[in-house]
Formats: C-alpha cells, sequence, structure tokens
C-alpha cells in the first residue's frame, strides 16, 4: 500500500504512523468525515434509528460543551457505565474532544465493583444508563458525600442534544498523552486501570482494522461483544469510524436469535464473537439457517477458538472465524489469524506493527518450538496502569508487555495458545478471577473451604468449578449444589458461577498452605 495522509497523520507505505505535535484524536475519528464528504454516510445504526457522520460530529461536540460546562477540566475523568447506544459515542468522544478522559467499565459489575472504580478513579462524573440502576444507586449511596456527580444516559438525553452552539474547540494533546481508560482484572488484587494515549485507538485501526481486517467506508461492523471491553470498543467503534463505515449497535444482551436477527436486519460485512457464543449459535443452528450472506469474515477473541468451532462454522454459513488474541493493555488484536493465512486452533501471527516473544522464566527467548510466557511490543500498549507502579514496573518492562498468557509456535510460525500463566480464566470471554469466586462461595454457611479452577465443556470452552470442603455435619448433594450457584449468581456478575461443584475432603496445598489449583484442573 502506498503512503497516505488521515488528517495531519501520515502512514507510510510500512505503515509507519507519523502524528502531528499537537492534536486532539477525536478530530480525525469524528471530524475528518465532514472534510472528506462523508457528513451525509450513516455511522451507526440502530433498530430505532441512523446517525450520520454530520448528527455525530454535532452532536459530540454538543456533549464535549455540556461537560465542560459542567464545570469538567482536563484530564478530570468521566466514568462509563453506558449500554451500547450513540450516546456512548456521544459521550465518548465529546470528552476526549473536550480533554476530559473517559473511563467506559462492564456494565454487568455488582455495586461494590462500581463503588471501587469511582474511588480508584477519582472521576469527577459518572455517566450511567438507567437499565444499570439496581446497581450504580446503591454504589453511589455507599461513597455518600464522596460520590461524584452522576448523570443519567437516557435515549433523549439532553446532553448533546443542543446542537446550535459553536463548535467545540479540540483540546490539543501530545500523541502519547492520557486519553481514555480501560480497566482490567487479575487474578489477586482489585481491576487496575489501564491508561490509553491519544494514539491508541489510531494504531489498533490501521494495525489491525486496516492492515488486518482490510476494513474500508464500505464495512458494516456489529459486534456481539460490548463497547466497553477494548474488544467491542475496536470492532464497532474505532474500526468503522476510522475507515468512515458503519457501526450497528444494539443494547440488548447477545444470544443466537437476537445476533441472527441483527445480521438479517443489518446485513453486516463483518461480524465479532467470543467462542462461547459462536458455540451457542451453532447450536441454535439446528433449529433455524440465519442468512450470512452479506458477511465477509467473522472475528473471535477473549478465548481460545476450538479449531471445531471453526470447522463446524465454516460448513455452517460458509464463512471463517478468525481467532485473534487481543488484551485490554495492548487494547486490541496482537496476533491474529488473517483472511489469507489461517490455522484453524491458533491464534496466528503477529499483526502488522506489532513483535512477539516467547520468554523462558528467566527472561530469555525459548529454542525455536518451546512453551513459554508470551511478551507484546507495539505502539497501542497502555501507558501505565493508574495508581499501580509496581503492577506497572511488573507488567511493563523495556517497551515490552507481560500478557501473562503461555504460547508456543508450530513449525510453520503460528502462535499456539496454551493457558494463561496464573490462575485467572476467561468465561465467555470476560475475566474470571478464581479467588473472587472462593470469597464468595466461603461467604456461605456450608462452606468451609473452596478452590476455584476452569473445566472445558462439551465444546471445549472454560467455565468455573468448585470444589468445596463443608463445615462439619453439613451434608452435600444437589440441594446444596444448587443453593451455591444461587448464591454466587445473586453475589457476582452473573457468568462467574460455578457450572460444576464437586465436594471434596481436603484440598491439595502447597507447604506454605497456597491452594494448588493446577492439580485439581481436570
Ligand atoms: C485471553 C485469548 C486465547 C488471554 C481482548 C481482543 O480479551 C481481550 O482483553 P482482556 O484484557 O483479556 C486478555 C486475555 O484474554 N485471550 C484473549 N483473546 C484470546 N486467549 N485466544 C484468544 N484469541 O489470556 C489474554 O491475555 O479481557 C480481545 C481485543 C481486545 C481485547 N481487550
Amino acid at each position: 500500500m502506498a503512503g497516505r495522509s488521515v488528517g495531519a497523520i501520515e502512514i507510510g507505505s510500512d505503515g509507519r504512523i507519523r502524528f502531528p505535535h499537537d492534536f486532539n484524536v477525536a478530530v480525525p475519528f469524528i471530524d475528518r468525515h465532514m472534510a472528506e464528504g462523508r457528513g451525509e454516510h450513516i455511522a451507526i445504526r440502530t433498530a430505532a434509528e441512523s446517525v450520520s457522520y454530520a448528527q455525530l460530529a454535532q452532536r459530540v461536540d454538543a456533549t464535549g460543551r455540556a461537560l465542560l460546562a459542567r464545570g469538567l477540566v482536563p484530564p478530570e475523568r468521566m466514568l462509563m457505565i453506558v449500554k451500547d447506544c450513540p450516546q456512548f459515542f456521544h459521550l465518548f468522544w465529546g470528552a476526549i474532544k473536550a480533554g476530559i478522559v473517559p473511563v467506559p467499565v462492564n456494565t454487568l459489575l455488582r455495586a461494590a465493583d462500581y463503588a471501587y472504580m469511582i474511588e480508584d478513579s477519582g472521576c469527577r462524573l459518572v455517566a450511567w444508563s438507567p437499565e444499570f440502576a439496581a446497581e450504580v444507586e446503591p454504589a453511589l449511596q455507599q461513597l455518600g458525600s464522596k460520590a461524584p456527580p452522576a448523570l443519567k444516559v437516557t435515549d433523549d438525553a439532553s446532553i448533546g442534544a443542543d446542537t446550535a452552539g459553536a463548535p467545540l474547540k479540540p483540546h490539543l494533546a501530545r500523541p502519547t498523552d492520557d486519553c481514555f481508560w480501560l480497566y482490567s482484572s487479575g487474578s489477586t488484587g482489585r481491576p487496575k486501570g489501564a491508561v490509553h494515549r491519544q494514539r491508541d485507538m489510531v494504531v489498533t485501526s490501521e494495525n489491525y482494522g486496516v492492515r488486518t481486517l482490510g476494513v474500508t467506508e464500505h464495512d458494516v461492523c456489529y459486534s456481539a461483544a460490548k463497547l466497553f471491553f477494548a474488544y467491542g470498543l475496536g470492532n464497532a467503534m474505532t474500526f468503522p469510524l476510522w475507515a468512515g463505515g458503519t457501526a450497528i449497535l444494539d443494547p440488548a444482551r447477545p444470544t443466537p436469535d437476537s445476533t441472527f436477527d441483527n445480521i438479517e436486519r443489518f446485513r453486516p460485512t463483518l461480524y465479532f464473537g467470543v467462542p462461547t457464543l459462536y458455540a451457542a449459535q451453532l447450536a441454535a443452528m439446528d433449529k433455524r439457517k440465519p442468512d450470512f450472506s452479506s458477511v465477509r469474515a467473522c472475528v473471535s477473541a477473549g478465548e481460545a477458538l476450538p479449531a471445531e468451532i471453526f470447522r463446524r462454522w465454516q460448513e455452517k454459513t460458509g464463512t471463517i472465524i478468525l481467532d485473534g488474541i487481543g488484551s485490554t493493555e495492548m487494547l486490541h488484536i496482537f496476533l491474529s489469524n488473517r483472511l489469507d493465512d489461517y490455522r484453524p486452533g491458533s491464534s496466528g501471527k503477529p499483526v502488522p506493527g506489532y513483535e512477539a516473544e516467547i520468554r523462558t522464566p528467566e527472561g530469555s527467548p525459548v529454542k525455536s518450538g518451546e512453551t513459554g510466557r508470551l511478551w507484546m511490543k507495539g505502539d497501542s500498549a497502555a501507558a501505565y496502569y493508574w495508581n499501580k507502579p509496581e503492577k506497572t514496573a511488573e507488567t511493563m518492562v523495556g517497551g515490552w508487555l507481560d500478557t501473562g498468557d503461555t504460547y508456543r509456535q508450530d513449525e510453520a510460525g503460528y502462535f499456539i495458545y496454551e493457558g494463561r500463566s496464573d490462575d485467572m480464566l476467561k468465561v465467555g470471554g470476560i475475566w474470571c478471577s478464581p479467588v473472587e469466586i472462593e470469597a464468595c462461595l466461603i461467604g456461605h454457611p456450608a462452606v468451609l473451604e473452596c478452590a476455584v479452577v476452569g473445566r472445558a465443556d462439551a465444546d471445549g470452552l472454560v467455565k468455573p468449578q468448585a470444589f468445596i470442603v463443608l463445615k462439619p455435619g453439613q451434608g452435600a448433594g444437589a440441594a446444596l449444589t444448587d443453593a451455591l450457584m444461587a448464591h454466587c449468581k445473586q453475589k457476582l456478575a452473573p457468568y462467574k458461577y460455578p457450572r460444576w461443584v464437586d465436594y471434596v475432603a481436603e484440598l491439595p496445598k502447597t507447604a506454605t498452605g497456597k491452594i494448588q489449583r493446577f492439580r485439581l484442573r481436570s
């Protein structure tokens, strides 16, 4: 590809991206489309409305003005607990254009999680969709006088509705200045705010969106993964906006039927899912034959895609699923299969613009074909974790990022995922800390001790399994198992409950009393 300019950003023929000294990333993502004659083109489609690029630009400006009018000052943070809807775009880009740092968070969390994130981020505003009132309101109440002001984001939200004002002047920043955050979970300890820079969304949109998927203004992107995930944020917001294409948004929880309905109704060219949903969609295809004729490629990320699901999907839909691994810290996918180069059951090869290294525990590169810990280098990596200097120093070393994943390369150079280096598990593409589920189970009066590990279900997808040591006098059985599952569903994000409960006399432990979860894995 020859070099080109995207607004004031220059992209070399080798893919190198040159940024101006002072800029604001909302300008190339939003305002540029007016200058390029795309004002009438549809940026967002939902069941209820279509938003053109011209309307989007006006509403982004109006929202940015409204945030400044509320007294927010750059670089203060705004926490977003917002469903997938056009207002998500208005708030996110309005904030960035005004120099405010948006922090979109998982909308499936509980009050205690929100209270933690509100305090940790020191945000000066919480924007939230009323659908999440049952968890957001108690979080704000719990914080009492320390709670920041809150903004309820309704579909006809007055914020961003006053589009008559003067255009918002972009708050100028350096490409490496803080721009937005995403929270990432760890096996122990609280979620960590990964601080992303102005340049990061440009880098992922070029490296993965343009150079790997070939996204153009003719693409219609539909992501079952929501915008609050780094995965969904790229799929259904930054990639289509960067290319001048169209994003499909649906606030509902994705089910096989809802995704099939959306694919038939909106006719996306690119569909983004997670392995658990692909498995459920395949099962639902026994009864329904959805029309995939608009889709030129499907993408999977969040957890490893079993080769068997790839094969059955190709057979039923005629489309291929490109598996790729990404992370909150790297913002989007950094190892991936490609349309013209894929191997089912692998994560593919490094995406252009990224370097990969599989290292021994001592930190040197492994010998060819050996297993080790995957480290990555690339310009979309988060600058640091907010308020967590030790975690930052451990994870981000000399320009490289520790993914915490175990990998090897096969003879042909494809990267094969071998699991997490720690005990964390991914369920439906979302992090689950065994420690958090264990802490919840211990809260049940019958439980003395417990350990949680990941176990593959019939589709080869990982779900939590609990091993329980009961208190004396407590009887194991189906009724208790149901009660324990219900207890977890009520206290934790709903996807985290254990799908299997095994009763044991004792747990395997190290000499120092640490649970050896690896010995419980089947
Ligand atoms: C695991 C995978 C095997 C892996 C993400 C695409 O998942 C994303 O970000 P998270 O921070 O989790 C990162 C971790 O998830 N993982 C993700 N994809 C795969 N494991 N095969 C895969 N294809 O442990 C990784 O370290 O939630 C995915 C784009 C952006 C993202 N943030």
